[in-house]
């Protein structure tokens, strides 16, 4: 099953946020398979962002998420990458779309509260970086319809 990483980033947390966007995943049918409060380092946040490292806002982004803990998630379920960054919303604050996380709750591209992996490579990435020990084998007792 589609696996994805989702973070929580630090003006999402510090705004109280994190209750909010769990349950929009929640409610949606994907299935938490990891989640920690945790704050990077430096050097992890550059990894972490590496392909944007010759961008000119890299820095900048660094210095944000980097600035208090965030909320790594993973969620399972079909489609969940996808979805996922349709749940999240644009990058391009002109773009946002009331109803998308950041749609609801951001204005400004460098505070946008949200990430999630652009693609299932990046996704499997990303979940080996941020769960170096692993994350839950559990599977939903329920019908196999509800994911
Ligand atoms: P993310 O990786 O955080 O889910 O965001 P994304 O795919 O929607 O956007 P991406 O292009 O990968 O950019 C990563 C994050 O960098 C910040 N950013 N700032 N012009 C700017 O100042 C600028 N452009 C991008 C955003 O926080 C974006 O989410």
């Amino acid at each position: 099953m589609e696996q994805t990483f989702i973070m929580i980033k630090p003006d999402g947390v510090q705004r109280g946020l994190v209750g909010e966007i769990i349950g929009r995943f929640e409610k949606k049918g994907f299935t938490l398979k990891g989640l920690k409060l945790i704050t990077v380092d430096r050097p992890f946040a550059e990894k972490h962002y590496a392909d944007l490292s010759a961008k000119p806002f890299f820095n900048g982004l660094v210095e944000y998420i980097i600035s208090g803990p965030v909320v790594a998630m993973v969620w399972e379920g079909k489609n969940v990458v996808t979805t996922g960054r349709k749940i999240i919303g644009a990058t391009n604050p002109a773009e946002l779309a009331p109803g998308t996380i950041r749609g609801d709750y951001a204005i400004d591209i460098g505070r946008n509260v949200i990430h999630g992996s652009d693609a299932v490579e990046s996704a499997r990435k990303e979940i080996a970086l941020w769960f170096p020990e692993g994350i839950a084998e559990w599977k939903s007792s329920l019908h196999p319809w509800i994911y």
